[in-house]
């Protein structure tokens, strides 16, 4: 079959061809990472869905096997949609999914699990699906066709084992949770572990502790001291997620958010950019907390047939919580670090006056790991931050506050995916603002100017960044560009960026990459390290 290679990533996750979505049911198991996901085997469109597998032992190169879960039994034969992995006692894994019962357009949905064939299968390449399945249906009140997307279980004091199944009433978004002693009866709790009017249908909800203090994740049933827990669904109505950051009362199985956590949607973001159905495992022979998401394509269907494929999942970022303890940081997990190749370096503290851009030479640009550093003498020239736009997101700001808009601390950062006379680019940026007592950071990843091709998806996506930037007076920057994709990470990963985008000219080897400044404070550029990025020896 013809598959465009055009715009086709390199050290981002895909498969051959067709259509992929959700990452689903993350696992480390003896000694290999498993990544399922939702594939339609058929094209590049929605549908068919089966769960699509492939293996690695460094989370970087991929061996794609056989399907692991396809329509088979009167419980998922419409489908099998997305759900999670639990490693049970005695080092078993078991997946919890989603089986489609009723087609369109009901589309009735209940709770399915499936074991290893063979657990001495090093790929646990074949799955089965118990005669005892479903093992959870709406039944009590249950909107049974908004009703899906299980966690990963953990395991109570009490010895029961606890999952949550995402679902909404009317407009109410909900997270079901369930009980069970044996994994295979399961109740309904007396009350939702937690619920948001006006938020619509909750899918892929993701439920997890997060350490305090130190750089070690927590596996799924860890509670106590020092642990808080997030709350993370991933809102249909938008195609946005939102996370809380809280306490799970374990004696009432309620989860309460922080009043420091906007529960709804203006709360935090994993990702202010294209990311989507994102899953958290913990991997225990690193001690952290990995995270997947799924980026869609920014174009049209008719350019995904023609193209033979649409979806990638962004790199796997380790999770943590900021010492703040109000916000999640991520990071690009290290073993990507493995791709860099040919390394380009800025040490001579260049100085950025407004206007002024530098390239970055030496690299490849259309597929490259970037980090630098930005510092300015003073905030005076910051701009007045306009009480109106309170009312705004942060998108909207970025939308009329471009990259080419002079400002007075920023907008200074990279310029990506560029083409030889700026035709096309996709800026990464902040800028910073005067707000009452306090300055506000806005960091910006602007699809506006990417593409000359007509048609596409071209948000201005931003979000704002909880740094203490007057006492700080620097700020950093990580992209991974990789032809199609922009991934970036400000200020260490408090707020994380990800655009698709179409570049027609700034392609392969006509692709540059700048550091740029656009506001009158001078912005030096303290350090900045760039890599061009090697393509993974087997990607499936
Ligand atoms: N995708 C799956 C659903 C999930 C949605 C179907 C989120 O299980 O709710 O492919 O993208």
């Amino acid at each position: 079959e013809n598959v465009s290679q055009l715009h086709r990533t390199s050290y981002h996750f895909q498969p051959k061809q067709n259509w992929i979505n959700d990452p689903n049911a993350p696992m480390y198991y003896n000694g290999i990472y498993h990544l399922f996901y939702q594939y339609n085997p058929k094209g590049a469109v929605w549908g068919n869905i089966v769960w699509a597998h492939s293996v690695s032992t460094d989370l970087i190169n991929w061996k794609a096997l056989e399907p692991a879960i396809v329509p088979s039994k009167p419980f998922d034969q419409y489908g099998c949609w997305s759900g999670s992995a639990t490693i049970l006692p005695g080092n078993k894994p078991v997946i919890l999914y989603t089986g489609i019962t009723e087609g369109p357009p009901k589309n009735v949905q209940v709770q399915n699990y499936a074991i290893p064939a063979n657990l001495s299968d090093p790929y646990l390449r074949e799955w089965i699906k118990p005669d005892n399945n479903p093992l959870v249906v709406a039944n009590n009140g249950e909107n049974g066709t908004a009703f899906r997307d299980p966690t990963t279980a953990w395991l109570s004091k009490s010895g029961y084992w606890k999952m949550l199944v995402g679902s909404r009433d009317n407009d109410t978004g909900i997270a079901y949770l369930y009980k069970s002693k044996d994994f295979v009866n399961w109740t309904k709790a007396k009350d939702p572990i937690h619920s948001k009017p006006e938020t619509g249908m909750w899918e892929c909800p993701d439920f997890f502790p997060v350490s305090l203090k130190g750089v070690n994740g927590l596996d799924a049933s860890v509670t106590g001291e020092g642990v808080k827990h997030v709350l993370k669904v991933s809102l249909d109505v938008t195609r946005y997620e939102y996370y809380t950051v809280g306490t799970y009362v374990t004696e009432e199985d309620r989860y309460v958010p922080d009043n420091t956590s906007v529960d709804g949607w203006a709360g935090l973001r994993l990702d202010y950019g294209n990311f989507y159905a994102s899953k958290s495992f913990f991997d225990p022979a690193k001690n952290r907390r990995v995270i997947w998401s799924w980026a869609n394509e920014s174009d049209t269907a008719a350019h995904d047939v023609a193209k033979g494929w649409a979806g990638i999942q962004l790199i796997p970022r380790t999770i943590l919580l900021d010492p703040n303890g109000k916000q999640l940081m991520q990071w690009p997990v290290q073993e990507l670090e493995t791709l860099r190749g040919a390394k380009v370096v800025l040490t001579d503290k260049q100085m950025l006056v407004m206007g002024h851009r530098i390239e970055v030479n030496g690299i490849t640009a259309a597929q490259a790991d970037v980090e630098v550093t930005f510092s300015f003498g003073s905030l005076e020239k910051a701009e007045p931050f306009d009480p109106e736009w309170l009312e705004y997101d942060a998108q909207k700001i970025c939308s009329l506050k471009g990259s080419t808009v002079q400002g007075g601390v920023g907008p200074f950062g990279l310029l990506t995916l560029a083409s030889q006379e700026l035709e096309e680019y996709t800026p990464v940026f902040f800028r910073v603002f005067k707000a009452q007592n306090t300055h506000k950071v806005l960091m910006c990843s602007d699809a506006t100017r990417s593409s000359l091709t007509e048609g596409l998806y071209r948000p201005s996506f931003a979000g704002f960044v909880d740094v203490d930037i007057a006492a700080d007076k620097q700020i950093s920057l990580r992209s991974l560009i990789d032809n199609s994709v922009v991934e970036s990470f400000g200020a260490r990963g408090r707020t994380c960026i990800s655009s698709r985008v179409y570049p027609t000219l700034a392609v392969y080897e006509n692709a540059h990459l700048y550091v740029f400044n656009n506001g009158s404070e001078t912005i030096t550029v303290e350090n900045l390290a760039a890599w061009s990025m090697k393509k993974p020896l087997h990607m499936n």
